[in-house]
C-alpha cells in the first residue's frame, strides 16, 4: 500500500517531509487540506496531538513530527538518499542541527508570520522585531557554524530541515551580507531537485503568505 502524507504544498513543515520522499522516488499520495477536503482536516485534527501537520501513513502506522517522518522514512523506506547519516557521531550532528533549524529559524519566522494573521493591517511591532532579532542571531550561529564545520553533500535530515525554513526565513529577514556560507547554502538547497518541486507546487499559493511574498525564487 502506498504511504500518504496529509500537508499542504505551501506549508514549510510539509515541505520538510516531501523533500525525503521526492529525493528518494518513494512513492506517496499527498492529502491537501483545504476546504475542498475536509475529510483530510478531520483526519489530522483527530491524529496529531495539536492538529498540525505533516502526518504520514504507512498502512496502520501514524507517524506525526517532521523530524519523525524523516527518521521513520530512513528506517522503513530507505532510498539514494541517506537521510540519518550512517555515521553515529555525524548522526548526532545532524539531530543538533535540525533542531536549530526547527526552534530558532523556522519558530522565530513564524513568530513574525504569526503576527500578520493575528492582525494583517496592525501586526504586534514587538513579536515582528522579537521575531526578526531572533532571526538574525541564529543567522549568525549558523554563519560562524558552516565556517567551522561542512555539511553532508546529499539529501539529508539537515538539508530537508534547512531548506524550508531558510527559504521562508529570509522573506521575512534577509539573510544579511555578513553570513554569505549561510546564503550560499540556501541557494545550494534550493536549486536541489526535490526542493525545486516543493517550491514550485507551492508557487499558486504565494498571494497567501501574510507579509506579501516578495518577487523572486
Ligand atoms: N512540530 C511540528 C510543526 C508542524 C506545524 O507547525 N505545521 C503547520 C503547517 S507548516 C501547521 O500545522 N499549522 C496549522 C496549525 O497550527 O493549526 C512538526 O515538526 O511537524
Amino acid at each position: 500500500m502506498s504511504l500518504e502524507l496529509y500537508g499542504h504544498p505551501f506549508s514549510s513543515y510539509t515541505w520538510k517531509a516531501l523533500i525525503p520522499l521526492y529525493a528518494n522516488g518513494t512513492a506517496f499520495e499527498l492529502r491537501e487540506l483545504g476546504r475542498e477536503f475536509p475529510g483530510h482536516s478531520e483526519f489530522v485534527q483527530k491524529h496529531h496531538p495539536a492538529g498540525k501537520f505533516p502526518v504520514l501513513v504507512d498502512g496502520g502506522q501514524i507517524v506525526v513530527e517532521a523530524t519523525a517522518i524523516i527518521e521513520y522514512l530512513a528506517v522503513h523506506h530507505p532510498g539514494e538518499a541517506p537521510l540519518i547519516p550512517v555515521d553515529p557521531a555525524k548522526a548526532v550532528t545532524a539531530r543538533m542541527l535540525d533542531r536549530v533549524f526547527d526552534n530558532y529559524v523556522m519558530a522565530n519566522l513564524n513568530r513574525v508570520v504569526v503576527a500578520y494573521i493575528v492582525d494583517r493591517e496592525h501586526p504586534d511591532p514587538a513579536e515582528i522585531e522579537a521575531g526578526k532579532a531572533g532571526l538574525r542571531r541564529a543567522f549568525a550561529w549558523l554563519e560562524a557554524w558552516l565556517d567551522a564545520n561542512m555539511l553532508p553533500p546529499h539529501v539529508s535530515l539537515v538539508s530537508c530541515a534547512a531548506a524550508p525554513s531558510l527559504f521562508y526565513a529570509d522573506w521575512v529577514e534577509r539573510i544579511p551580507e555578513d553570513c554569505p556560507r549561510l546564503a550560499a547554502l540556501r541557494a545550494d538547497l534550493l536549486a536541489l531537485p526535490a526542493v525545486a518541486r516543493c517550491i514550485d507546487d507551492a508557487r499558486p499559493y504565494r498571494k497567501l503568505f501574510p507579509l506579501g511574498a516578495p518577487d523572486r525564487d
